[in-house]
Protein backbone atom coordinates (compact mmCIF):
# COMPACT_ATOMS: atom_id res chain seq x y z
CA UNK A 1 0.00 0.00 0.00
CA UNK A 2 0.91 3.65 -0.78
CA UNK A 3 1.57 6.45 2.12
CA UNK A 4 -0.65 8.81 1.84
CA UNK A 5 1.80 12.22 1.09
CA UNK A 6 -1.05 14.92 1.52
CA UNK A 7 -2.96 15.90 4.49
CA UNK A 8 -5.55 18.06 5.36
CA UNK A 9 -3.80 20.67 7.57
CA UNK A 10 -6.31 21.79 9.31
CA UNK A 11 -9.21 19.29 11.03
CA UNK A 12 -12.53 19.55 10.91
CA UNK A 13 -13.97 20.89 14.28
CA UNK A 14 -16.53 18.25 14.98
CA UNK A 15 -13.40 15.74 14.44
CA UNK A 16 -11.14 18.27 16.64
CA UNK A 17 -14.17 18.10 19.49
CA UNK A 18 -14.53 14.07 19.43
CA UNK A 19 -10.77 13.65 20.86
CA UNK A 20 -9.72 13.61 24.29
CA UNK A 21 -6.99 15.55 24.26
CA UNK A 22 -4.97 16.84 26.56
CA UNK A 23 -3.89 20.61 25.87
CA UNK A 24 -2.19 21.88 29.06
CA UNK A 25 1.72 22.65 28.60
CA UNK A 26 4.05 20.49 29.88
CA UNK A 27 7.53 22.08 31.00
CA UNK A 28 10.81 20.40 29.66
CA UNK A 29 12.62 19.26 32.53
CA UNK A 30 16.08 18.70 30.93
CA UNK A 31 18.72 19.04 33.51
CA UNK A 32 21.63 18.27 31.27
CA UNK A 33 20.86 20.03 27.76
CA UNK A 34 23.45 19.21 24.98
CA UNK A 35 23.30 22.28 23.12
CA UNK A 36 21.28 24.94 24.87
CA UNK A 37 21.97 26.37 28.39
CA UNK A 38 19.80 26.02 31.58
CA UNK A 39 18.82 29.40 31.11
CA UNK A 40 17.36 28.50 27.47
CA UNK A 41 15.41 25.91 29.03
CA UNK A 42 13.75 28.17 31.66
CA UNK A 43 13.62 30.90 29.12
CA UNK A 44 11.24 28.41 26.77
CA UNK A 45 9.19 27.17 30.06
CA UNK A 46 8.68 30.74 31.36
CA UNK A 47 8.09 32.17 28.07
CA UNK A 48 7.16 29.40 25.36
CA UNK A 49 9.76 30.81 22.72
CA UNK A 50 13.54 30.63 21.95
CA UNK A 51 15.28 33.06 19.08
CA UNK A 52 17.25 33.41 17.41
CA UNK A 53 18.81 30.31 16.08
CA UNK A 54 21.27 30.75 13.22
CA UNK A 55 20.92 27.00 11.32
CA UNK A 56 21.92 27.63 7.80
CA UNK A 57 24.87 30.39 6.84
CA UNK A 58 24.17 32.79 4.50
CA UNK A 59 25.32 30.03 1.14
CA UNK A 60 23.24 27.60 2.59
CA UNK A 61 20.08 29.30 3.10
CA UNK A 62 20.62 31.37 -0.38
CA UNK A 63 20.51 27.90 -2.06
CA UNK A 64 17.82 26.66 -0.23
CA UNK A 65 15.59 29.99 -1.10
CA UNK A 66 16.69 29.07 -4.65
CA UNK A 67 15.40 25.82 -4.62
CA UNK A 68 12.21 27.12 -2.71
CA UNK A 69 11.54 29.03 -5.95
CA UNK A 70 11.50 26.73 -8.07
CA UNK A 71 9.38 25.01 -6.00
CA UNK A 72 6.68 27.36 -5.40
CA UNK A 73 6.72 28.10 -9.38
CA UNK A 74 5.73 24.47 -9.97
CA UNK A 75 3.06 24.76 -7.41
CA UNK A 76 1.69 27.62 -9.01
CA UNK A 77 1.95 26.61 -12.25
CA UNK A 78 -0.29 23.38 -10.96
CA UNK A 79 -2.94 26.22 -9.49
CA UNK A 80 -2.06 26.39 -6.23
CA UNK A 81 -1.22 29.10 -3.97
CA UNK A 82 1.86 29.80 -1.91
CA UNK A 83 0.49 28.43 1.31
CA UNK A 84 -0.45 25.25 -0.29
CA UNK A 85 3.20 23.70 0.00
CA UNK A 86 2.35 21.85 3.06
CA UNK A 87 3.88 17.93 4.74
CA UNK A 88 6.03 18.95 2.34
CA UNK A 89 8.62 16.57 3.90
CA UNK A 90 6.89 13.56 2.37
CA UNK A 91 6.87 15.01 -1.30
CA UNK A 92 10.32 16.51 -1.53
CA UNK A 93 13.57 15.34 -0.75
CA UNK A 94 15.44 18.63 0.07
CA UNK A 95 12.48 19.35 2.94
CA UNK A 96 12.84 15.91 4.58
CA UNK A 97 16.67 16.97 4.43
CA UNK A 98 15.61 20.01 6.59
CA UNK A 99 13.34 18.23 8.87
CA UNK A 100 16.30 16.09 9.53
CA UNK A 101 19.08 18.08 9.67
CA UNK A 102 21.33 17.62 13.08
CA UNK A 103 21.60 20.90 13.85
CA UNK A 104 18.16 21.46 14.00
CA UNK A 105 17.18 18.34 16.23
CA UNK A 106 20.10 18.99 18.44
CA UNK A 107 17.88 22.02 19.70
CA UNK A 108 14.79 20.21 19.90
CA UNK A 109 16.53 17.58 21.40
CA UNK A 110 17.09 19.30 24.18
CA UNK A 111 13.45 20.55 24.79
CA UNK A 112 11.55 17.25 24.06
CA UNK A 113 14.29 14.68 24.77
CA UNK A 114 15.53 11.34 23.19
CA UNK A 115 12.29 10.01 21.45
CA UNK A 116 11.58 12.71 18.27
CA UNK A 117 9.35 12.72 15.44
CA UNK A 118 9.17 15.10 12.81
CA UNK A 119 6.00 14.90 11.47
CA UNK A 120 5.04 18.62 9.67
CA UNK A 121 6.66 20.60 6.68
CA UNK A 122 5.05 23.78 5.97
CA UNK A 123 6.06 26.74 4.05
CA UNK A 124 4.27 30.07 4.75
CA UNK A 125 5.05 32.27 2.03
CA UNK A 126 3.36 36.08 2.38
CA UNK A 127 3.74 36.98 -1.31
CA UNK A 128 4.27 41.03 -1.15
CA UNK A 129 0.57 42.63 -0.65
CA UNK A 130 -1.24 38.95 -0.66
CA UNK A 131 -3.00 40.55 2.08
CA UNK A 132 -3.77 37.33 4.20
CA UNK A 133 -2.87 37.13 7.54
CA UNK A 134 -2.55 34.69 10.27
CA UNK A 135 -4.90 35.39 12.97
CA UNK A 136 -3.95 35.06 16.40
CA UNK A 137 -4.43 31.67 17.32
CA UNK A 138 -2.77 28.48 19.53
CA UNK A 139 -1.46 25.42 17.12
CA UNK A 140 -2.05 22.93 19.85
CA UNK A 141 -6.07 23.87 19.24
CA UNK A 142 -5.87 22.56 15.89
CA UNK A 143 -4.04 19.63 15.81
CA UNK A 144 -4.80 16.23 16.77
CA UNK A 145 -2.52 15.54 19.23
CA UNK A 146 -2.14 14.69 22.76
CA UNK A 147 -0.74 15.32 24.60
CA UNK A 148 0.28 18.82 23.89
CA UNK A 149 3.93 18.71 23.51
CA UNK A 150 4.77 19.72 20.19
CA UNK A 151 7.68 22.06 19.42
CA UNK A 152 7.49 24.28 16.18
CA UNK A 153 11.04 25.37 14.66
CA UNK A 154 9.41 28.08 12.13
CA UNK A 155 12.79 28.83 9.76
CA UNK A 156 13.14 32.11 7.57
CA UNK A 157 13.98 31.59 4.23
CA UNK A 158 13.42 34.88 3.41
CA UNK A 159 14.52 37.99 5.90
CA UNK A 160 11.48 38.69 7.82
CA UNK A 161 10.96 41.82 9.85
CA UNK A 162 7.91 44.07 10.61
CA UNK A 163 7.62 45.30 7.56
CA UNK A 164 7.36 42.01 5.72
CA UNK A 165 4.78 41.12 8.46
CA UNK A 166 7.11 38.69 10.80
CA UNK A 167 5.53 36.31 13.11
CA UNK A 168 4.39 38.13 16.25
CA UNK A 169 4.45 36.16 19.56
CA UNK A 170 2.64 36.82 23.00
CA UNK A 171 4.83 35.71 25.61
CA UNK A 172 4.07 33.33 28.78
CA UNK A 173 0.48 32.52 26.70
CA UNK A 174 1.19 28.67 26.93
CA UNK A 175 1.17 27.82 29.98
CA UNK A 176 -3.02 29.03 29.85
CA UNK A 177 -4.51 26.30 28.24
CA UNK A 178 -6.58 25.88 25.73
CA UNK A 179 -8.29 29.54 24.98
CA UNK A 180 -11.36 30.28 23.37
CA UNK A 181 -11.49 31.00 19.64
CA UNK A 182 -13.96 32.31 17.16
CA UNK A 183 -14.12 30.28 13.46
CA UNK A 184 -13.31 31.81 10.53
CA UNK A 185 -13.56 29.35 8.29
CA UNK A 186 -15.18 31.54 5.79
CA UNK A 187 -12.45 34.06 5.39
CA UNK A 188 -10.26 34.22 2.98
CA UNK A 189 -7.93 36.59 4.67
CA UNK A 190 -7.14 34.23 7.34
CA UNK A 191 -4.77 31.15 6.52
CA UNK A 192 -5.94 29.30 8.83
CA UNK A 193 -9.34 28.80 10.45
CA UNK A 194 -9.14 29.89 14.52
CA UNK A 195 -8.69 33.47 16.21
CA UNK A 196 -8.41 33.71 19.57
CA UNK A 197 -10.14 37.34 20.17
CA UNK A 198 -9.63 40.42 22.63
CA UNK A 199 -5.75 39.76 22.66
CA UNK A 200 -4.21 42.36 24.44
CA UNK A 201 -6.08 40.80 27.42
CA UNK A 202 -2.88 38.48 27.27
CA UNK A 203 -0.52 40.81 26.91
CA UNK A 204 2.14 43.11 24.46
CA UNK A 205 3.30 40.84 21.56
CA UNK A 206 6.87 40.35 20.57
CA UNK A 207 7.49 40.27 16.88
CA UNK A 208 9.97 37.71 15.36
CA UNK A 209 12.28 39.30 13.47
CA UNK A 210 14.95 37.02 11.90
CA UNK A 211 17.34 37.19 9.49
CA UNK A 212 17.13 34.55 6.30
CA UNK A 213 18.91 31.40 8.10
CA UNK A 214 17.63 31.41 11.17
CA UNK A 215 14.93 30.31 13.39
CA UNK A 216 13.03 30.78 16.09
CA UNK A 217 11.15 27.96 18.06
CA UNK A 218 8.09 27.98 19.88
CA UNK A 219 5.55 25.83 21.82
CA UNK A 220 2.33 24.53 20.33
CA UNK A 221 0.33 26.59 23.07
CA UNK A 222 1.78 29.79 22.80
CA UNK A 223 -0.24 32.47 21.10
CA UNK A 224 0.80 33.63 18.03
CA UNK A 225 0.20 34.97 13.98
CA UNK A 226 0.86 37.32 11.30
CA UNK A 227 -0.39 40.42 10.14
CA UNK A 228 -0.68 40.96 6.10
CA UNK A 229 2.38 41.39 4.16
CA UNK A 230 1.92 44.89 3.15
CA UNK A 231 5.51 45.46 1.53
CA UNK A 232 7.15 44.60 -1.67
CA UNK A 233 9.40 41.93 -0.05
CA UNK A 234 8.08 38.05 0.41
CA UNK A 235 8.13 36.89 3.23
CA UNK A 236 8.63 33.07 3.46
CA UNK A 237 8.77 30.94 6.83
CA UNK A 238 9.19 26.86 6.76
CA UNK A 239 7.77 25.54 9.87
CA UNK A 240 9.32 22.01 11.04
CA UNK A 241 6.83 20.51 13.58
CA UNK A 242 8.24 17.83 16.12
CA UNK A 243 6.97 15.48 18.58
CA UNK A 244 8.10 13.61 21.43
CA UNK A 245 7.47 9.74 20.44
CA UNK A 246 5.05 9.17 23.17
CA UNK A 247 2.53 11.55 22.01
CA UNK A 248 -0.76 9.90 20.12
CA UNK A 249 -1.90 11.47 16.43
CA UNK A 250 -5.49 10.68 15.70
CA UNK A 251 -6.41 11.18 12.34
CA UNK A 252 -3.89 9.47 10.69
CA UNK A 253 -1.49 11.98 10.78
CA UNK A 254 1.14 9.47 12.62
CA UNK A 255 1.68 8.52 9.04
CA UNK A 256 3.58 11.67 8.23
CA UNK A 257 6.02 10.62 11.29
CA UNK A 258 9.86 10.62 10.43
CA UNK A 259 12.06 9.41 13.39
CA UNK A 260 14.82 12.04 14.03
CA UNK A 261 15.98 11.21 16.85
CA UNK A 262 15.95 8.07 19.00
CA UNK A 263 14.71 4.80 18.33
CA UNK A 264 11.42 4.38 16.13
CA UNK A 265 8.41 4.41 18.75
CA UNK A 266 5.38 2.18 17.68
CA UNK A 267 2.83 4.52 16.79
CA UNK A 268 4.46 6.01 14.56
CA UNK A 269 5.72 6.14 10.49
CA UNK A 270 9.30 6.83 9.89
CA UNK A 271 8.40 8.31 6.42
CA UNK A 272 11.81 7.58 4.39
CA UNK A 273 13.62 10.62 2.06
CA UNK A 274 11.19 11.04 -0.98
CA UNK A 275 13.39 10.86 -4.62
CA UNK A 276 11.83 13.82 -5.90
CA UNK A 277 13.95 16.84 -5.03
O1 LIG B 1 4.33 32.13 9.32
C1 LIG B 1 3.33 32.63 9.83
O2 LIG B 1 2.99 33.77 9.61
C2 LIG B 1 2.49 31.81 10.79
C3 LIG B 1 3.10 30.50 11.13
C4 LIG B 1 2.37 29.76 12.18
O3 LIG B 1 1.24 30.02 12.49
C5 LIG B 1 3.07 28.68 12.86
O4 LIG B 1 4.29 28.56 12.76
O5 LIG B 1 2.43 27.89 13.55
Amino acid sequence: MNSPTTFNAIPGQEELAGMPRDLSFHPCTNANPRVLTREQIERFNRDGYLMPFRFFDAAEIADLRGYFDRLLTQYVAEGKDSYSISSAHLRHGRVWDVLTNPRIVAVVADLLGPSIIGWGSHFFCKMPGDGKTVAWHQDSSYWPLTPAKAVTVWLAIDDADRGNACMKYIPRTHTLGHLTYTLSETDDANVLNQTVADIERYGEPVYVELKAGEASLHSDSLLHGSEANASNRRRCGLTLRYTPGEVHAYLGWADKGVVVHGDPPPHWANRPRPTDE
